[in-house]
């Protein structure tokens, strides 16, 4: 979309090591830059250090979109704000959708075209956050699949938190936060190895094969809709990166062939979306 820059869009991604572009891993921040490059908008990134994202959060006047189990705020990425609609949105869902509705004609059209997006998990326990609680009912069967799709990985997250490539000057104070929120004693209590790590993984591709189900409805191309991406293909998609960005390599090799390759074919699909401005 052509753009003066004074109408460039802002968004706010997590900082992480550099090289930035090659590292960044947060999931729900992924989701939008995929949208915004889906919709060929013209955006750059604001890096925030992951212990100032709640001062960042506050200046915008954006409210926490989330609450930690105890019911204390806790502020996220990413957040889009759009200076020619004055708009500054606050979650990844929001953002699809602010999107999809302001600028309905660019880039590769429909983020949310009608489908079946039947993909349910419920987690065995508690997740250690509670994902954001939504309410309304806009594309509510992707603010379902969203919600479900969050839930899959997120249970599933230990085998990807040791490896998170923190931005060196604030990976302390992450780590330390990190410790602080799962109520252990230290941040090699986050490395899992061995059998335990076997056995999650064991449960991570199966869930990835109850989801994999619905890709295998129209095979001619690697999306939900076959040739036709989505924003539930960038839902996934999300996840995916995170995934890449904080599995051991060999780990992130395996889990793209998981089920015949859906999911490296759902990534490599993608790519034309992955820019990072
Ligand atoms: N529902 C929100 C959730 C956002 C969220 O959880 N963001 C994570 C990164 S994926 C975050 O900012 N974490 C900051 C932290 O862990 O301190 C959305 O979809 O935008």
């Amino acid at each position: 979309m052509a753009s003066k820059s004074s109408e460039t869009m802002a968004f706010y991604d997590i900082a992480m090591r550099p090289p930035i572009a090659s590292n960044c891993s947060a999931p729900n921040p992924w989701k939008a830059r995929l949208a915004l490059n889906f919709k060929d908008i013209a955006y750059s990134t604001t890096w925030v250090p992951l212990p100032e994202i709640a001062q960042v959060r506050r200046d915008l006047g954006v409210p926490a979109g989330r609450k930690f189990g105890d019911g204390t705020d806790f502020y996220t990425l990413p957040i889009l704000v759009d200076p020619k609609t004055n708009s500054k949105v606050g979650d990844s869902f929001d953002i699809a959708v602010y999107l999809q509705k302001t600028y309905p004609a660019t880039g590769a059209g429909d983020l949310f075209p009608p489908q079946k997006l039947d993909f349910v998990f419920n987690p065995d326990s508690a997740l250690l956050v509670p994902l954001s609680e939504r309410t309304e009912s806009e594309h509510a069967d992707y603010s379902h699949f969203n919600t479900h799709v969050d839930a899959a990985f997120t249970a599933h997250t230990v085998l990807m938190a040791y490896n998170l490539p923190f931005e060196p000057n604030t990976a302390e104070a992450s780590k330390a936060e990190f410790v602080r929120r799962a109520r252990v004693s230290s941040w090699d209590d986050f490395e899992v190895q061995g059998e335990q790590r076997e056995k999650i993984k064991e449960s991570f591709c199966r869930t990835l094969g109850d989801l994999g189900k619905l890709f295998l409805r129209d095979t001619s191309g690697p999306f939900l809709l076959g040739q036709q991406a989505s924003y539930a293909d960038l839902i996934v998609g999300g996840w995916l990166h995170m995934m890449r960005g904080t599995l051991p390599s060999d780990e992130w090799e395996e889990a793209r062939g998981w089920h015949g390759g859906i999911f490296g074919r759902l990534y490599d699909g993608l790519e034309k979306y992955t820019q990072v401005k």
